[in-house]
């Protein structure tokens, strides 16, 4: 296989496991952490942004196949569904320098770089489901409580735990199986 098609394939599948993630846990909640944000960082980390990127379209438009997707207008859509699950592959715009340090030894350079990269991604996910949240979510939110404030309590909580579980997997997996980040096609 070539290595374009190589990657394609591992894009895919990473999709795939991501949105497989997604279903758990299978009850309703927007405080919960998206687990599926793991294997898109790794991928993007692995492949780099443009792969990234594909790699997260293809994670949102599996929200559609299986009926996940909350609708409250189509730019709400949009920006929570196809926008959002794109910028996680925004993780790969370090995937250069991260592995160039990972070749060179530089284990702490490189550990550094992936959780720079799963924190742009992440925050730039959740930002755009805050902004969503304020403009759209605002009559779910409690009485007395504003719009602002309730979207931040919300994403914040999920967008942190998020975080949490991918510097989790990125720190175990970046020093125990360096290889994995550093495809040889
Ligand atoms: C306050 C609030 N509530 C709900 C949403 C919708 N939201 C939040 C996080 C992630 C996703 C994508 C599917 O997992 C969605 C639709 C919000 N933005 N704000």
């Amino acid at each position: 296989m070539s290595k374009n098609l190589t990657a394609l394939v591992e894009v895919a599948l990473f999709a795939a496991l991501a949105m497989t993630l997604s279903l758990i846990p299978d009850f309703m909640s927007w405080y919960t952490p998206s687990f599926g944000a793991i294997p898109l960082v790794l991928i993007s980390l692995r492949r780099g942004a443009k792969y990234g990127l594909v790699a997260g379209f293809i994670w949102g438009l599996l929200h559609f196949v299986l009926a996940r997707v909350y609708y409250l207008s189509l730019l709400q859509v949009f920006i929570e569904y196809i926008l959002a699950f794109i910028t996680m592959g925004l993780a790969g715009y370090l995937a250069p320098q991260f592995q160039k340090a990972l070749k060179e030894g530089e284990k702490i350079q490189a550990l550094a770089l992936a959780f720079l990269a799963a924190i742009f991604a992440v925050f730039v996910r959740y930002l755009l489901h805050y902004i969503a949240g304020v403009i759209f979510w605002s009559s779910y939110a409690p009485e007395g409580v504003p719009a602002y404030w309730y979207s931040f309590t919300v994403n914040g909580a999920a967008g942190g735990l998020t975080l949490l579980s991918v510097l989790i997997v990125v720190g175990i997996l970046v020093p125990s199986n360096p290889r994995f980040f550093l495809p040889t096609k």
